[in-house]
Parts: structure tokens; C-alpha cells; sequence
């Protein structure tokens, strides 16, 4: 007789308290965003803003620039899913860090493709099925309360996988070795990440703050390439963003929905130590 031992979901002090810090999260500026059309994302906006939310009549301002930081991380993850494809229904992708599920859908409207998004986060996942099963999509999009580290699901089961903005919180050899073996030779692999610049040399203090502030850990860029090829996914396209993430921050920084993080952004990517990556890469 063998006997199976339940691995637990969160294998260290520090993913427990990345947890706690996820199932306690309610920030405005990701409640009030998500508001906008029900789709909840938690990660930054990209391209250029419109200035003109921030003149007009004071008592709907707020509004127009919720409105607006929305549209931003929309765009933001809509250009992640234009290197996912081309996906059919009949794929099945997984959303690793998958938060309150902003992408997944994004995904599935897109594609009608099947989601598994995961994430260490009970809370996280319990607010995304919610969302799923308002929209009547609960069936094609799920969540599960598991570490994108050790998923436990089938080897080869995916077309495709991302990380939007979830990297920072593993460690790339592990995660990308999971990733490996979940995806079908010649699926895609897509993240978008902040990443500090090892041609600057270590960290900058604006980035110790970033990771201070959201209790994760930037890996250099050199790391992304390394263990990406180490395995078995082959970089096909690399787009910075630094230049396109700014105008979000600059908004961002100018509204009542601040957070006290969104100098140290700006700093971190004009001065140079920080960059804003899109990585797709093709299982081979
Ligand atoms: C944004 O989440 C993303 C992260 C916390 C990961 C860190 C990303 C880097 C590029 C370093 P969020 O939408 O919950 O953040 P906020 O509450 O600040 O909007
Ligand atoms: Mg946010």
C-alpha cells in the first residue's frame, strides 16, 4: 500500500505572508478600477493617458480618472493576450498568480478559451470564481487556491500560460521548471514583469522600496533569460515598456486613489535601474 501525503499549498514563511498580505488587500485603486466593468486586474497600465480626465467639473473627476487608469491596465493586459495567441476554444490556458481574475477573463472573452488561474491567495481565488460565476463562465474559467510552483495539474495540459506581473514573488528556476512541464511542445509562454537592470548594476533603493511595499522580490533581467532557456522556453518576442508604463504612474500619482508607491516607480524606471518587460516564449 502506498500511502500519498497532501502537499500544502504555501511551502514557506515567506508565501504566507505574501498571502496574508493578498487576502487582506483592498486598495481602492483596484476595487474602484474593477468596478468599472467588473473586471479586476492587479497589475499597472500601459500607453498613453488622457490628460483631459483631470480638468472638468471636481465632483465627477475621481470618476473620469478611475475610468481612465482602468482603461490603461486594460490595454496593458490586452497586449499580453496579443502574444498569446492564436487560442481556440478548445485550449486550455493557465493565469499563474491569477489575483481577482482580471486577466482570465480577459482571456476567455477574447479566445473562449478555458482558464485555470491559481493563486496562494484564498481570498483571491474565492473574489475571482465569484466574478466567473456572475458572468456565467464559472464552467470555462476557474480558480484554485494553489502555488503556481507545484500546481499538481496535468503534464503537457496547456496551450498556453502567463504571468502578469507575478513573477517577483518565486523563484524563476522553480517556476519556469513548472511552466515547462505544464506546457504542450509549442505552447506559448507570455509574462510581463518589472525587472531591474543589471547593466545599472544591483537594485536601486527605489526598487528595495517596491519590494518592501509589496513584500516581493525583482529579479535582475539576466535572471528571466537565463532560466527561461535553461528551461526549454525560447524568448520569440521582447518588448520594453518602460517608456509606455510611465504615464499610468504620472496619473496614478496625481489622484486621491495613490497609494505612496508610485514615486518610487517613476524614479526606478527614469533613472534607469528599472524596466518593464513583455516576454513571450515558445516551449520547445
Ligand atoms: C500590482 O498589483 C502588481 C504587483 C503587486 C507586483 C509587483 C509588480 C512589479 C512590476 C514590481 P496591484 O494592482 O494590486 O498593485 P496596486 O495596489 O499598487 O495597484
Ligand atoms: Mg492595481
Amino acid at each position: 500500500m502506498t500511502t500519498t501525503y497532501e502537499q500544502p499549498v504555501l511551502s514557506s514563511m515567506y508565501q504566507r505572508s505574501v498571502a496574508d498580505y493578498w487576502n487582506a488587500e483592498k486598495n481602492p485603486v483596484n476595487l474602484r478600477l474593477g468596478e468599472v466593468d467588473g473586471i479586476y486586474h492587479h497589475h499597472y497600465g500601459i500607453g498613453e493617458a488622457d490628460w483631459s480626465v483631470l480638468d472638468g467639473p471636481e465632483s465627477t473627476r475621481e470618476e473620469r480618472v478611475v475610468a481612465e487608469l482602468h482603461r490603461l491596465e486594460c490595454a496593458q493586459a490586452d497586449l499580453l493576450m496579443s502574444r498569446l495567441g492564436p487560442l481556440g476554444p478548445d485550449d486550455r490556458v493557465l493565469d499563474a498568480g491569477s489575483g481577482r481574475g482580471g486577466s482570465s477573463i480577459v482571456a476567455n472573452l477574447r479566445f473562449g478559451c478555458q482558464v485555470d488561474g491559481v493563486s496562494i491567495s484564498e481570498s483571491q481565488v474565492a473574489f475571482a470564481n465569484e466574478q466567473a460565476r456572475r458572468r456565467g463562465v464559472g464552467e470555462r474559467v476557474r480558480f484554485h487556491f494553489r502555488n503556481m510552483l507545484d500546481t499538481g495539474f496535468p503534464s503537457g495540459g496547456y496551450q498556453a500560460i502567463w504571468n502578469n506581473e507575478s513573477t517577483m514573488y518565486v523563484e524563476l528556476s522553480l517556476l519556469f521548471a513548472e511552466h515547462s512541464r505544464l506546457l504542450a511542445r509549442g505552447g506559448r509562454y507570455v509574462c510581463i514583469t518589472g525587472c531591474y537592470n543589471d547593466a545599472y548594476g544591483l537594485p536601486s533603493r527605489a526598487i528595495s522600496q517596491i519590494n518592501a511595499h509589496y513584500i516581493c522580490d525583482i529579479h535582475p533581467r539576466s535572471t528571466y533569460f537565463r532560466e527561461l532557456s535553461a528551461n526549454r522556453l525560447v524568448p520569440v518576442d521582447v518588448v520594453d515598456l518602460t517608456a509606455a508604463a510611465i504615464p499610468y504612474w504620472e496619473l496614478r500619482a496625481k489622484t486621491s486613489l495613490a497609494t505612496g508607491i508610485e514615486q518610487a516607480f517613476l524614479d526606478a524606471y527614469s533613472n534607469g535601474s528599472f524596466q518593464y518587460l513583455l516576454i513571450a516564449a515558445d516551449r520547445v
